[in-house]
């Protein structure tokens, strides 16, 4: 009997496309190794009669508290993530399963847009993740336009803004931030890197791994963030978790591939190759 095994869970929408959401959650929780555990928020669905546009289908608030029971009360996870929460009654009831369960790891992925659609699926419920759950993070993964909603300023597009930005969301609570500039930023194709931010209150420091030239970086927000749950899970501390997801996620982009003529996922199993070559 294994008793060894490491439990994490995320608080997350199914993605029916399966390339993000909680399904970029589980895939990456077993590249770790890890055992995952679900509780659906919202069913996110694509509509390929109408340019793959998104539909977001939200879980009962019964539903949604009998999965955390079965998960928090019936099982302890020693990490915790929340993706795309789609309701009020959601967030609070992540921020109270997460502090009654005293979650040290838990890692806020402030999710508000899908990639592809160009606005803020739940504008109103960005106050509501500001005060029940940033407090509780140990850290927050925004993108760019997430960090700019949260800091409640313009969407940074340098790596100085970055930093700025992430000052403000430290200064409104988060104990550290990930700030994923990745194929986003300008700078970015002019020096061929995928660039992010890490900040806690000693300082920030800029991660790097090869900029792939791909549409194909659906799930890649989740990915990461799923990936530094792993992590931190595993007993690395946040930096170092940050790390290795940095690489996990650029080794998942590097094998990227379509779905169809609007979307395409990373290949999370493509880290496999790394581990066997540096036998990490
Ligand atoms: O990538 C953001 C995201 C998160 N969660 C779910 C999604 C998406 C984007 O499609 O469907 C469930």
């Amino acid at each position: 009997m294994n008793t060894d095994m490491i439990k994490v869970a995320t608080i997350a929408g199914s993605d029916a496309s399966g390339g993000a959401g909680l399904e970029a959650d589980l895939k990456t929780f077993a590249e770790y190794g890890l055992y995952g555990m679900t509780a659906i928020t919202v069913i996110a669905t694509m509509n390929p009669n109408n340019n793959w546009s998104h539909d977001v289908f939200p879980i009962n608030e019964e539903a949604l508290k009998a999965q955390l029971e079965t998960i928090f009360k019936g099982i302890g996870p020693v990490a915790v993530k929340t993706g795309m929460l789609g309701t009020e009654y959601a967030v609070k009831l992540a921020g109270e399963y997460i502090s009654k369960y005293y979650v040290e790891n838990y890692v806020l992925d402030p999710v508000m847009v899908c990639k592809g659609a160009g606005e803020a699926l739940h504008p109103e419920l960005n106050t509501a993740v500001e005060k029940i759950l940033l407090p509780l993070a140990k850290i927050i993964t925004p993108n760019l336009f997430e960090a700019g909603q949260l800091a409640g300023t313009k969407e940074p597009t340098t790596i100085e803004e970055m930093k700025e930005v992430a000052q403000i969301l430290l200064q409104k609570g988060a104990k550290s931030v990930y700030m994923k500039g990745g194929n986003k930023l300008s700078e970015a194709s002019k020096s061929y890197l995928a660039k992010d931010v890490y900040c806690d209150n000693t300082g920030c420091i800029v991660l790097e791994e090869p900029l792939y030239q791909t549409n194909w970086t659906h799930g890649a927000g989740c990915t990461t963030a799923a990936a530094i749950t792993a992590g931190l899970a595993q007993g690395l501390s946040t930096y170092d978790a940050v790390v290795l997801a940095k690489r996990f996620i650029s080794q998942s982009l590097s094998g990227s591939f379509p779905l169809n003529k609007w979307v395409g996922p990373g290949n999370p199993t493509t880290w496999r190759k790394d581990k066997a070559i540096f036998g990490k």
